[in-house]
C-alpha cells in the first residue's frame, strides 16, 4: 500500500485559534490566554508551558468497559497501521498548531501501534519519530516529555520492572531504552515514568520489598542509558494511588519522594503531578504540588479534573477557576516550571464526539489555567496573602520561638516556658477569611 503523507486537513473550517478576550461571543477564541501578555517577569507561555497527550486527544476512541468506540475520526480510519500513524501524527500536528500549543507528550505506542515482534514495532517506531522530527522542526511545536506503555500489552500483566519474571522487565527495559531513544532525537525536555502497573492485586502472592528494590535497579538503569545517551532533561516519576492496579507502589508525592532518597535518585528524579491522581489519593492537587515543591522536586503537571461524586479517574479538562488559583499560587512561589509544563491528560467525553469538541475541550482548559495564573499573580503580587500567613508564625520570629527553630532548646525549656505562660490565647485560623480574600481575585 502506498503512503500518503500530508496532504489531508483533518480540522476543516478550523482556523489558527486567537485570543480575542472577555467580549467576544467566539467559541473557538481564547479569553483570557493570551500568550504574549505578560504576568510578572514572563508572558503567560512562558509561565504555562502548554501540552497536548497524544494518546487522549489522537488515540481515543470512546470506548469505555461497557461500549464500543464512539470517536471515529478520520485520521484513525486507515486499515494499514503505518498509513493510520502518519494521519494521526499529521492531524496532532495540525490540531496543535492551530490551537497554538507548544508541546506535545507521547507514550512509544501512541505514535505507532505495537507490531507482532519487538523488531517490527522498533522499526515502526524508528520511521514515526523521524517523521516527528520534520513535523517539529516545519512547526516548531516541541516534545514535553516522551514515555513508554508499559501497562496495555497483556504482558504487563503482573507488572513492568516489578514483574516476577525477569523476562518480561528485559521486554520493559527494551521498551523504555527505545522510548528514551525517540526522546533524545526529539530533543524531549522530559521523560515520565507512570506505573499504572507496578504493584499488586493481592498481597498474598507479591514480595512488595523485592518488587521495589526492582523498580529502583530498572530506574537506576534508565537514568544511566540516558544519561550516557545525551539526555539532559528531567525524569519525571507521576504518582497514582491505583487504577488499574489495586494499590500501585507510586502512591502520591510523599511516597514517591521517600522512595526516591531511599534509593538515591532524588538528583535526576522529579515529580510529575496529576490533578486527579491527587484526588484519587485523597489529596488536593495544591497539596501533591506542595509536598513535590518543598522537596524541590516539583516537576510539571498533568491537568485535568475528576468528578465529584465519583472515585476513578475520570480525566476531565479543568474548569474551575478557584481550585486551579490555589494550584497556581503553589507553581509561582516555587518559581515556576524549569524542563516541566501543563500536560492536558484529559479526554474529551464518550459523547463529544466531532473533531471540533477537541478545541471546545482545551480552549476551556487553557482559559481556565490563564484565569488562575492571573488570579494567583495578583494575590502574590498585590494583597496581603503572604504577609497574613507570615505572621500567623510570627511567635517562630524572635524569642524563644526563634531559639526553638534553631535547636537551640530542649524539651525541658519547651515545658519550663509552658509553666510561666499558662494556657495559650485562642488565635482564628481566618479560613474564610483566606478564601474570601483569594474569591476576591478569581
Ligand atoms: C494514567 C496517566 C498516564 C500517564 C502517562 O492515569 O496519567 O497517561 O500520564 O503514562
Ligand atoms: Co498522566
Amino acid at each position: 500500500m502506498k503512503i500518503t503523507l500530508g496532504d489531508k486537513e483533518f480540522f476543516k473550517g478550523i482556523g489558527a485559534i486567537r485570543y480575542e478576550g472577555t467580549e467576544t461571543d467566539n467559541p473557538l477564541a481564547f479569553r483570557y490566554y493570551n500568550p504574549s501578555q505578560k504576568v510578572g517577569k514572563k508572558t503567560m507561555q512562558e509561565h504555562l508551558r502548554f501540552a497536548v497527550a497524544y494518546w487522549h486527544s489522537f488515540c481515543g476512541s470512546g470506548a469505555d468497559p461497557f461500549g464500543a468506540p464512539t470517536h471515529h475520526f478520520p485520521w484513525l480510519g486507515s486499515d494499514d497501521p503505518m498509513q493510520r500513524a502518519y494521519d494521526k501524527m499529521d492531524a496532532a500536528f495540525e490540531f496543535i498548531t492551530k490551537i497554538g500549543i507548544p508541546f506535545y507528550c507521547f507514550h512509544d505506542y501512541d505514535l505507532v501501534e505495537e507490531g507482532s515482534t519487538l523488531r517490527e514495532s522498533s522499526r515502526r517506531l524508528e520511521q514515526i519519530v523521524a517523521y516527528a522530527a520534520k513535523k517539529q522542526k516545519a512547526s516548531g511545536v516541541k516534545l514535553m516529555w516522551g514515555t513508554a506503555n508499559l501497562f496495555s500489552h497483556p504482558r504487563y500483566m503482573n507488572g513492568a520492572a516489578t514483574n516476577p519474571d525477569f523476562e518480561v522487565v528485559c521486554y520493559a527495559a527494551t521498551q523504555v531504552k527505545n522510548a528514551i531513544d525517540a526522546t533524545v532525537e526529539l530533543g524531549g525536555s522530559n521523560y515520565v515514568f507512570w506505573g499504572g502497573r507496578e504493584g499488586y492485586l493481592s498481597l498474598l502472592n507479591t514480595d512488595m520489598k523485592r518488587e521495589q528494590e526492582h523498580l529502583a535497579m530498572f530506574l537506576r538503569m534508565a537514568r544511566d542509558y540516558g544519561r550516557k545517551n545525551g539526555f539532559k532533561g528531567t525524569f519525571l516519576i507521576e504518582p497514582k494511588p491505583m487504577e488499574p492496579t489495586k494499590h500501585q507502589y507510586d502512591f502520591d508525592a510523599a511516597t514517591v519522594l521517600s522512595f526516591l532518597r531511599q534509593h538515591d535518585l532524588l538528583a535526576d528524579f522529579k515529580l510529575n503531578i496529576e490533578v486527579n491522581h491527587a484526588t484519587l489519593a485523597q489529596h488536593t492537587f495544591q497539596h501533591e504540588l506542595q509536598v513535590a515543591a518543598d522537596a524541590g522536586a516539583l516537576g510539571s503537571m498533568d491537568a485535568n479534573r475528576g468528578d465529584y461524586q465519583n472515585g476513578w479517574d475520570t480525566d476531565q479538562f479543568p474548569n474551575n477557576v478557584t481550585e486551579l488559583t490555589e494550584a497556581m499560587l503553589v507553581l509561582v512561589q516555587a518559581g515556576g516550571f524549569r524542563t516541566g509544563g501543563i500536560n492536558f491528560d484529559a479526554k474529551i467525553r464518550r459523547n463529544s464526539t466531532d473533531p471540533a469538541d477537541l478545541f471546545y475541550a482545551h480552549i476551556g482548559g487553557m482559559d481556565t489555567f490563564a484565569r488562575a495564573l492571573l488570579a494567583a499573580h495578583e494575590i502574590l503580587a498585590s494583597s496581603a496573602y503572604l504577609k497574613l500567613r507570615k505572621e500567623r508564625y510570627a511567635s517562630f520570629d524572635a524569642g524563644n520561638g526563634r531559639k526553638f527553630e534553631r535547636g537551640q532548646l530542649t524539651l525541658d525549656a519547651l515545658a519550663a516556658l509552658a509553666g510561666k505562660n499558662g494556657e495559650p490565647a485562642q488565635r482564628s485560623g481566618r479560613q474564610e477569611y483566606y478564601e474570601n480574600l483569594l474569591s476576591r481575585f478569581v
